[in-house]
């Protein structure tokens, strides 16, 4: 081992990251059938390299990229890490390389603080114990029966003393046992779901096929950095439609890595003021004669008074809201400036050049979304791109992209798995939607009447308060007692990845439990009571990843689950055998049969772009040798080649057939093609969508795009708006996904932590007037709460705007009440909005210097090492 460990610490590795390599090393050695055979110190590297083996294992993480993994596994640890090189790299057929997180997920697979045993918070007895001492009290040992006898008998006690309604969790073994309260809204795509539903049918979620974005002469990038927050190619594909002859403009307060590796023109614009500077646009527009009007004729209502939608009332048009005709407002650049920041010549060069390129593309990503009342920005977003009439034909597009299932930017699946071959138990008390539906499927419609369980940001005020907004039945009573957490996908952090943390760990200290299963100790365990060692990827028997329609990728097991950990599967399977739920019912075929469905079901597109044929050849040999049940089938690649390879990724060429014109068919011929709209059409003015936003009980929405502030928005930053005299929080904050993690996913990695730091990031000329330096420990405070960090000025963040990347560990010191990881929802409210989208984008601050402790560097930290 000696060379590797010199390899390690001439690389810099911290002596802790160190330690917890060789500590998996020595805990895998304690598993007999697969430990670490010891190694002659001066045999070392050549024979590791001689030992080991190359194994596919994709990345798992909730970033949307989807790359090729591969570890080199020597006697289940992995060594090296390495990406695609299954074929040569081009624009047409580009490699899935992976990024530095991916690469660095043997550090996390084997890091110094994975979960090693179950355990139990000491001072927590049935009930409770001491609960104040959540989050800061110590650890003890359980053994795997000792642990599942606790949680089985919690569960039963507060089920039969309190009933289901007083559990918030989701997961087959729940559903199968009464069901659970269910939190619901919307965090990843904000408000979009209601305005993309009803006024557009949902034809602007993702764009075209990403190699129609070659065919735009501009395109429009609203709130976006892929560069940072789109995994993959997405950037490298817009560098293709650069070179074609696209130009570039981004809308953001941000100058951000994507907008400078394009060369782009860049339009500030505050953040949470987006609706205001596109009614500019349309005041410039109209004024001008700019848009698309047959365009609009066609395929839309409310527009204009001679095209609105059966029963609105005529005055009620868009085009005599932004002309300003019955309030005597008209929303000109100048009157947009003074709240979105934007110079008005900026506002009109901006409206003239979306007004005459064609084709265009006009896209948004789920940022500007993100934010209080963020409906108004969807529907100012469809109406402009609308106006201009890119729908429908190649090279255009109006929409937002969904990261995570067009990891291309657009266009349809080509390639996919099979069904793992299990069917979704409903939730009782949430019928139609199970445990692991996405985010955005997870809405409680505003009609319905029932189901049972809180937005995601009323959760803790439910706890606190006994009582939540069940839409139209307005206030419910609740008494929540336990907080079950298994893992089930987006969500599961919560306590660290939702607004308020300091109110979120009040009502944690509240309840009688809180129950997960973790890979590591990440926020929400930190301040649960029992916590069980969940195996990674790498250590399971296998899955296809997806989420970039051309490709799939193969996550093999890499080796045998470390320490006691196990999987949720093999948990549920034992707690359910002491509640009385049998196997059968709960998980009727083994994790491999699963695996084996989904790699015998993957369908592949033909060359015509439309049908499908199975993918993997599979012989009688395989089946036998797997150990599962199946019929042998014949496909594009054998199974063997393709969990080796670990990718299928279809070859495409410009004149192939299987690329999509998102829009196409509605936009030839509406009458023939009519929309799931109220009125058919893409609805301008769309009644629907107020009412059913007003129908949730915590905003209201007028049915065609207006600006109305938002709470916490920059009008909010001012005492006075009129004298405009800045109150005690004089900045927005924006949290911006960063690249040292996916989400709170490797904020403990200590490369990542070098290589990406978690500074607040503030203009530099707002910092002088402050006399801040860049470097120095700033403290940063907002009406909920209170971070430190070191302190980044840049020229390229918006005056009056300040950045932090959205997902640090939470590390409070229980004293000052401070946290020093810089965890974002410290300072974001718990504002209840719209569909219960979280508005994290809008977030008043103030920064000051701070005079006690500077930090230390994030590298320098200690790993949440428990045993
Ligand atoms: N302020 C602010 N907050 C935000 C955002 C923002 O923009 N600003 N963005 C939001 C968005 S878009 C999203 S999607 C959410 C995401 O919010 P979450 O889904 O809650 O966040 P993750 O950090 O991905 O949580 C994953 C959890 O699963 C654990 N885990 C990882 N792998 C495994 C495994 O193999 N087995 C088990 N058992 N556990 C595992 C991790 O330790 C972690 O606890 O965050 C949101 N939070
Ligand atoms: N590295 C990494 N990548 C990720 C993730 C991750 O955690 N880490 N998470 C993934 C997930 S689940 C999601 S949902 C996506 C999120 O991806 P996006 O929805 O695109 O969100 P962000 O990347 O936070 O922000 C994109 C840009 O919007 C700007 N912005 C913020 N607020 C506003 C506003 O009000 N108006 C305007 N005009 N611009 C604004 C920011 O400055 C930033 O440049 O990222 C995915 N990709
Ligand atoms: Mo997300």
């Amino acid at each position: 081992m000696a060379s590797l460990v010199k390899k390690a610490l001439d690389k810099k590795f911290s002596r802790k990251a160190f330690i917890g390599w060789s500590a998996a090393v020595t805990a895998t050695a304690a598993v007999p059938a697969y430990g670490l055979k010891k190694i002659d110190s001066r045999v070392a590297a050549e024979k590791l390299e001689e030992e080991g083996r190359w194994v596919s294992a994709s990345c798992w993480h909730n970033c949307g990229g989807r790359c090729l993994n591969k570890g080199f596994v020597v006697d289940g640890i992995v060594t090296k890490q390495k990406t695609d090189d299954t074929h040569e790299d081009t624009p047409d057929y580009p490699q899935q390389r992976g990024c530095a997180r991916g690469r660095s997920q043997r550090h996390q697979v084997f890091g110094v603080d994975r979960l090693k045993y179950p355990m139990r918070r000491k001072h927590w007895e049935p009930g409770g114990g001491n609960k104040d001492l959540r989050g800061r009290d110590e650890w003890v040992r359980l053994d795997w029966d000792e642990a599942l006898d606790l949680v089985a008998d919690e569960l039963k006690r507060v089920k039969e003393n309190y009933g289901n309604k007083s559990i918030i969790g989701a997961s087959r073994l729940i559903n199968h046992y009464g069901g659970a309260l269910v939190r619901w809204g919307s965090s990843s795509s904000g408000a979009w779901g209601k305005p993309q539903q009803h006024m557009a049918a949902n034809l602007s979620w993702g764009g075209s096929d990403r190699l129609d974005w070659r065919n735009a002469k501009l395109i429009v990038m609203w709130g976006s950095n892929p560069a940072w927050s789109n995994g993959g190619n997405p950037q490298y594909n817009l560098l293709q439609a650069k070179k074609a002859g696209a130009k570039f403009i981004f809308v953001d307060p941000f100058i951000n890595p994507s907008i400078k590796s394009l060369d782009a023109e860049f339009i500030p614009c505050r953040p949470g003021t987006d609706a205001a500077l596109l009614l500019a646009l349309a005041h410039y527009m109209i004024e001008n004669d700019l848009q698309d009007q047959d365009f609009l004729d066609r395929c839309t209502v409310g527009f204009d008074r001679d095209h609105m939608p059966e029963g609105a009332d005529p005055d009620e048009n868009f085009k005599d809201y932004v002309l300003g005709t019955h309030d005597g407002v008209p929303k000109t650049p100048e009157w947009a400036s003074e709240i979105c920041g934007t110079p008005p010549e900026k506002i009109r060069m901006f409206a003239q050049e979306i007004g005459t390129t064609k084709p265009m593309i006009f896209q948004s990503s789920f940022a500007p979304a993100r934010t209080y009342r963020g409906q108004q920005f969807c529907q100012a977003f469809l109406t402009v791109g609308w106006m201009t009439g890119n729908v429908g034909k190649p090279g255009a597009g109006v929409f937002t992209l969904n990261y995570a299932r067009n990891q291309s930017y657009g266009g349809k699946t080509l390639v996919m798995p099979g069904g793992r071959g299990l069917e979704n138990p409903e939730n009782p008390l949430f019928p139609g939607v199970t445990f692991g539906a996405y985010d955005g499927y997870r809405f409680a419609a505003p009609t319905r009447t029932d189901f049972h369980g809180m937005a995601y940001t009323e959760t803790y005020d439910a706890i606190l308060n006994g009582e939540y907004t069940a839409t139209v039945r307005g206030k419910v009573p609740c008494d929540i007692r336990m907080i079950w957490k298994v893992r089930n996908g987006s969500g599961d952090n919560f306590l660290n990845q939702s607004s308020d943390i300091p109110k979120g760990i009040k009502a944690f200290r509240k309840l009688d439990s809180i129950i997960t299963n973790d890979i590591v100790l990440s926020t929400i365990s930190k301040y649960a009571d029992i916590v069980l060692p969940a195996t990674t990827e790498w250590e399971k028997e296998g899955r296809i990843n997806t989420g970039n329609p051309e490709a799939i990728f193969i996550a093999n097991k890499v080796t045998e689950p470390l320490f006691e950990a196990r999987s949720e599967e093999w948990m549920e399977i034992e707690l359910g055998k002491r509640l009385g739920i049998d196997e059968e019912t709960l998980y009727p075929i083994s994790e491999k049969q699963q695996f084996f469905n989904s790699l015998a079901g993957a369908q592949v597109i033909q060359d015509n772009g439309e049908d499908y044929e199975p993918l993997v050849s599979i012989t009688q040999e395989d089946i036998d040798q797997w150990g599962v049940e199946g019929e042998a089938q014949s496909g594009r690649i054998a199974l063997d080649e393709l969990l080796e390879k670990g990718s299928y990724q279809v070859q495409r060429s410009p004149d192939d057939q299987l690329g999509d014109i998102k829009g196409k068919t509605y936009v030839d011929n509406p009458e023939e093609n009519p929309l799931d709209t109220e009125s058919g059409k893409l609805e301008i003015h769309c009644q629907i969508l107020a009412d059913e936003i007003e129908a949730y009980g915590f905003t209201t929405l007028a049915p065609i795009a207006k600006y109305e502030a938002p709470v916490e928005g920059y009008e909010d930053t001012f005492e006075d708006w009129e004298s405009k005299k800045k109150g005690e929080f004089p900045f927005q904050l924006v949290t911006i996904h960063y690249p040292r993690r996916s989400h709170s996913v490797f904020d403990n990695v200590p490369q990542l932590r070098e290589a990406f730091p978690q500074e607040f990031v503030m203009n530099k000329r707002d910092a002088d007037e402050r006399g801040l330096k860049d470097g120095e420990t700033v403290l940063i405070r907002s009406r909920h709460g209170k971070v430190l960090r070191h302190l980044f000025t840049t020229e390229t963040m918006m005056p009056g705007v300040v950045s932090l990347g959205e997902g640090a560990w939470v590390d409070i010191d229980e004293e000052t009440g401070i946290d020093h990881a810089g965890a974002t929802n410290m300072l974001n409210g718990s504002h209840l909005s719209g569909q219960g989208e979280e508005p994290w984008n809008t977030c008043n601050v103030t920064v000051e210097k701070y005079d006690g402790k500077p930090l230390k560097s994030d590298e320098h930290w200690d790993q949440r090492v428990i045993f």
